[in-house]
């Protein structure tokens, strides 16, 4: 077996640097329970150097996504604060590899969430959502992965923007999305992609984190993963997502 804490520290050397790294499936391919060992010792090192969990995101929820990436399976990741970036802000490219930006829904945890539950005890633990844009970043080389590789990267995790709340009780299931660059329409969709509905992926963040044994807190973000395939950015862009009945989020990109 591979020394899962030098992967680790590779992959969070290779965030940390921006600087992109070799498949780990080239050399020999993980197993996804050795894979969320790579990530959750990885988040350790950022824990240590004073980041903090404040929720997760869900991968490869929508065929537009799996089909973009080749991969087939659902995934997750840990989001920190050091991730966060405020609606209407800048990011700088050079803090990536190879950011891609992508629509999503968040959701505001009230209540702890884990394990088997239904989409109405799921629905019960929630205080808002949110439409949301997702910058992730694969720390491979060329942004291309297998199963193994994407988790033990974090799902490509690298920063979030959240717009503005929605009551919990707001109907999400098909809402017309729309993700503009500099003004022209880069992609559109509907939140009925995100497995049919959006709150299945809250289901599954619910069983997937249990599984490592941890669970939604009060408090966590959950993003419930893109409706469409994710757009490169570049510098001097504004990027902007419209939700149907939810608004608007933005974000701009620096050097
Ligand atoms: C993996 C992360 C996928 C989503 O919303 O589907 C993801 C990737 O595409 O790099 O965040
Ligand atoms: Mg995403």
């Amino acid at each position: 077996m591979a020394d899962l804490e030098q992967l680790a520290e590779l992959l969070d050397e290779a965030a940390r640097t921006a600087q992109a790294v070799a498949q780990i499936s080239d050399t020999a391919a993980l197993t996804p329970v050795e894979a969320y060992k790579v990530q959750a010792l990885s988040l350790a090192r950022r824990y240590a150097r004073g980041e903090r969990r404040i929720g997760v995101k869900m991968g490869l929820t929508s065929r537009a996504k799996m089909a973009q990436v080749g991969v087939d399976d659902v995934t997750w990741g840990r989001l920190t604060d050091a991730m966060r970036v405020e609606d209407g802000g800048k990011i700088g490219r050079a803090a990536y590899v190879h950011p891609r930006v992508e629509p999503e829904i968040a959701f505001l945890m009230k209540a702890p969430l884990a394990g088997a539950v239904s989409a109405m005890e799921a629905l019960a633990a929630v205080e808002a959502v949110a439409p949301a844009l997702e910058i992730i970043d694969s720390r491979y080389r060329d942004f291309k992965f297998d199963l193994g590789d994407v988790i033990a990267d974090n799902s490509s995790s690298s920063g979030f923007v959240i717009g503005p709340p929605s009551a919990p009780g707001t109907d999400i299931a098909n809402l017309g999305i729309v993700l503009t660059v500099d003004g022209r329409v880069a992609e559109t969709g509907s939140s009925a992609a995100i497995l049919g509905h959006p709150l299945r992926a809250l289901v599954a963040a619910a069983r997937m984190v249990a599984q490592a044994g941890e669970e939604l807190r009060p408090g966590d973000i959950v993003l419930a993963g893109a409706a469409t395939a994710a757009v490169p950015v570049a510098p001097g862009q504004r990027i902007e997502l419209q939700v149907q009945t939810l608004g608007t989020v933005a974000l701009s990109v620096g050097d």
